[in-house]
């Protein structure tokens, strides 16, 4: 209840951030996406870790009013980014009290309109748990997301429990390889083996595949030897503030 009563406060006092990962596309080196990812510098105990904060802001279902302010930050961002002349996407983690919300649609929907972003722009991120209980219901949930025109990602892929025959069912648009296949690349010849397999999946269901936790020259290499083009991870950058974005692009090099 205490942590609660803190996240609440958090909230209002606007002890929340944003940083912002880059996703790009490693035969340009363009800057083709940004991953939002949420932060929480408290007053007293200072930088809180999202892996402590969210399952509490998931159990309390206070995770529905901070996701809320999530959404809007990040197509707020995006949206000022296409306006200066840098479009980039912006992905969106949401997490599984979120997407059971009877609200999420409406809600998405009112997000859009008010910060101005087009709905191709904006990608949310989804995780196979989230799927894998009541798939019905997950697919329905799905198919009114995508009427929205956003596009639909499943994130961490290969660390969840999704049947393959029901991933083809899934209207699904991007497949994220979790960076715990990245990792070990190439000294693991499983990781690199379950990758490889990974991406060559995703095109055979004409899915785009995003690599995670890319660190190395090797990894990109490795990638891209097996189609796998759009990678994020601390090769390229770590996750941004929006100055720190902006500083960047008016100083190229
Ligand atoms: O930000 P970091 O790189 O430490 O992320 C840790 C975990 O927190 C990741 O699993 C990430 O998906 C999750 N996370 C970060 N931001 C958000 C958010 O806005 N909403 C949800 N649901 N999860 C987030
Ligand atoms: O679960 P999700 O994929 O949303 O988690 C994203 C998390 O991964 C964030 O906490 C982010 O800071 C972290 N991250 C991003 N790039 C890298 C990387 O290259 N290496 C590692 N170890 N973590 C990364
Ligand atoms: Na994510
Ligand atoms: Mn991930």
């Amino acid at each position: 209840l205490y942590i609660e009563n803190e996240l609440r406060q958090a909230i209002k006092e606007g002890q929340f951030s944003l940083r912002y990962q880059p996703q790009i596309d490693s035969t340009t080196e363009q800057v083709v996406g940004y991953e939002a990812l949420v932060r929480w510098y408290h007053p007293e105990k200072g930088f809180i870790a999202p892996t402590k904060f969210i399952p509490i802001a998931e159990a309390t279902g206070m995770i529905v009013e901070l996701g809320a302010w999530v959404l809007r930050e990040a197509c707020q961002f995006s949206a000022r980014l296409r306006r200066s002349g840098r479009a980039a996407d912006i992905s969106v983690n949401l997490s599984a009290r979120q997407f059971k919300d009877v609200e999420l649609i409406e809600h998405i929907a009112t997000t859009l309109k008010e910060t101005g972003l087009s709905p191709q722009m904006l990608h949310l991120e989804l995780t196979e748990s989230m799927l894998m209980g009541d798939v019905e219901a997950a697919i329905e949930q799905l198919l009114e997301m995508k009427k929205l025109g956003v596009s639909l990602s499943i994130d961490d892929f290969g660390t969840g429990y999704s049947s393959l025959s029901y991933l083809k069912r899934f209207p699904v648009d991007v497949l994220k390889v979790d960076r715990s296949f990245v990792k070990d690349i190439p000294e693991d010849s499983n990781d690199m083996e379950i990758t490889a397999a990974i991406i060559a999946m995703a095109q055979k269901l004409s899915m785009k595949v995003i690599a995670e936790g890319v660190e190395t020259e090797e990894q990109v290499a490795f990638l891209q030897r097996n189609n796998c083009f759009i990678v994020q991870g601390y090769y390229y950058s770590a996750p941004l503030t929006e100055h720190e974005i902006l500083l960047q692009s008016q100083h190229p090099d």
